[in-house]
């Protein structure tokens, strides 16, 4: 909580290091700061002033104290999940050793065939880290995959989306891997195996863009999601990559978003995970004429860490229904449980017109009229994808976990099977716990148009020394 609020020691060394107030940029850091604060303890800063800026490092230990004041003596106790005695119906094809510990931060199919996986590698301690970026094909009838192009973007590529034909797919380069204020994240167009074309530079570090046709004009505007670290941005480009920007949101956090016309209403709306300390779920209901409005659907603490969102009718209605994961839990190097860690898969009763958003707290998160259909107790979340994986004619959900407790049988990857009837089985992989996961896309690699493949990429294993192993940097999951 307090590294999500800027009290941790990264927010120490930047008030020693910057004199406060400093300059424009610190105002607004601290500005956001004080907010923020107030936001979650009014009582102890009940006035916004600048002034508090000098003095608030010197009021830590108030902030501190406050919290371990209203902080229940035991932690509530850990849900645990009821897991089938069937293993998920999923094969591991492990995709070759690295020559060094590497995260990879993006997968996703190729729209010319074959897939992408990204991310950076740590080749040595003191070198700084090397971002890589590669294409590879699935070889026909075999379990064996081919690199078919490679390059070195300037840093790690985050997501992709199909750029206009013949021209590949347009990528969002994270610009520095840990959330901060720095603009050095990107857009650049990759048609493989030239060089990847920068498109637009200077961004707010960022976790991604979408693409969609938002004003219906037929030309792709692009919703780029500053995740930023105090401040952030969620912006739309119209047009193109270069497109005029329409600032939606200019708070942290913006995470990842999809796009459909929630409401049927004609209009493309789309929907936004808006972590950091916020912890949103925002529906933008496109009202035309490029104009949004703004309905809070979620709200939830910062021990949720939402992290990922999809859309899709489970249940076969005909209207959509949310399926989240919450699981963040990357401000601890051995981060603790938690209880509210999982996937929970939402509802909206009479139709999305009708959800009007913003609805009081409820046992401590803020609930809008929606209804949860499902939830499954799961340490760490993380990602999830939506597809009908056993071709039964209904969406299936499949999920990775990060934070599997040491010594437990906690999976690091889930199938979450529909039954029908708002009923769903939970599948554990156990072959997986011997892999970290970390991003995760559904991707029909045999181009046969049967059941998706999972690409699933990895981050490095640590051993019990706590050293970075190599290993592969992404797998496939087949369907049996
Ligand atoms: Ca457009
Ligand atoms: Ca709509
Ligand atoms: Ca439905
Ligand atoms: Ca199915």
């Amino acid at each position: 909580m307090a590294v999500r609020m800027g009290l941790g020691s990264r927010y120490q060394r930047w008030v020693e290091t910057s004199g406060l107030p400093g300059g424009v940029d610190d105002a607004v850091e601290v500005e956001a700061l004080i907010k923020e604060l107030q936001a979650d303890a009014p009582s102890l800063l009940p006035a916004l002033d600048l002034q508090e800026a000098k003095t608030l490092w010197g009021r830590f230990e108030e902030v501190r104290d406050y919290y371990l004041a209203n902080a229940p003596s035991e932690p509530r106790p850990l849900p645990e999940a009821k897991w089938s005695p069937t293993p998920a119906p999923f094969r591991i094809l492990a995709g070759p050793s690295t020559d060094g510990p590497a995260l990879t931060t993006l997968v996703g199919p190729y729209p010319g065939g074959g897939f992408l996986v990204g991310g950076v590698s740590f080749r040595s301690r003191n070198a700084p880290p090397t971002s890589w970026l590669e294409q590879w094909r699935r070889e026909p009838g075999k379990a064996n995959f081919k690199r078919v192009a490679q390059q070195e973007p300037e840093s790690a590529p985050v997501s992709m989306s199909a750029a206009p034909p013949e021209r590949g797919v347009w990528l969002t380069l994270i610009g520095e891997l840990q959330s901060e204020q720095s603009t050095r994240a990107a857009i650049v167009e990759w048609a493989p195996p030239a060089a990847p074309r920068n498109l637009r530079s200077g961004l707010i570090r960022s976790s991604g863009t979408l693409v969609d046709d938002w004003d219906a004009d037929g030309k792709p505007d692009l919703l780029f999601h500053g995740f930023g670290y105090h401040t952030g941005k969620l912006s739309l480009f119209w047009g193109a990559p270069d497109g005029p920007e329409s600032v939606l949101d200019d708070g942290p956090g913006a995470m990842f978003s999809v796009a459909a016309d929630l409401d049927s209403d004609g209009h493309r709306d789309f929907v936004t995970l808006i972590s950091q300390h916020r912890e949103e779920i925002v529906w933008f209901r496109n009202l035309g004429g490029r104009k949004f409005e703004r309905r809070l659907l979620l709200k939830f603490h910062p021990g949720y860490g939402l992290s990922h969102l999809v859309v899709a009718d489970f249940d076969g209605d005909g209207i959509f229904e949310l399926a989240i994961t919450n699981g963040d839990n990357s401000d601890f190097f051995e981060p603790p449980p938690r209880p509210d860690h999982g996937l929970r898969v939402y509802s909206a009763p009479g139709g999305w017109v009708k959800v009007t958003g913003s609805a009081p707290p409820v046992n401590g998160s803020f609930k809008s009229q929606l209804r949860e259909l499902y939830s499954l107790p799961l340490q760490g979340a993380y990602q999830l994808a939506t597809s009908d994986f056993d071709k039964d004619g209904d969406a299936d959900i499949a999920v990775l976990a990060r934070y599997a407790r040491p010594g437990s049988e906690d999976p690091s990857f889930a199938y979450v099977k529909n039954l029908g009837q708002e009923r769903f089985s939970a599948h554990r992989l156990p072959a997986m716990q011997g892999y970290s996961p970390m991003v995760l896309r559904a991707a029909d690699l045999s181009g046969r148009g049967r059941a998706p493949d999972l690409l699933v990429g990895l981050r490095p294993a640590r051993s019990k020394s706590g050293k970075s192993n190599a290993g592969p940097a992404w797998l496939v999951l087949s369907p049996e």
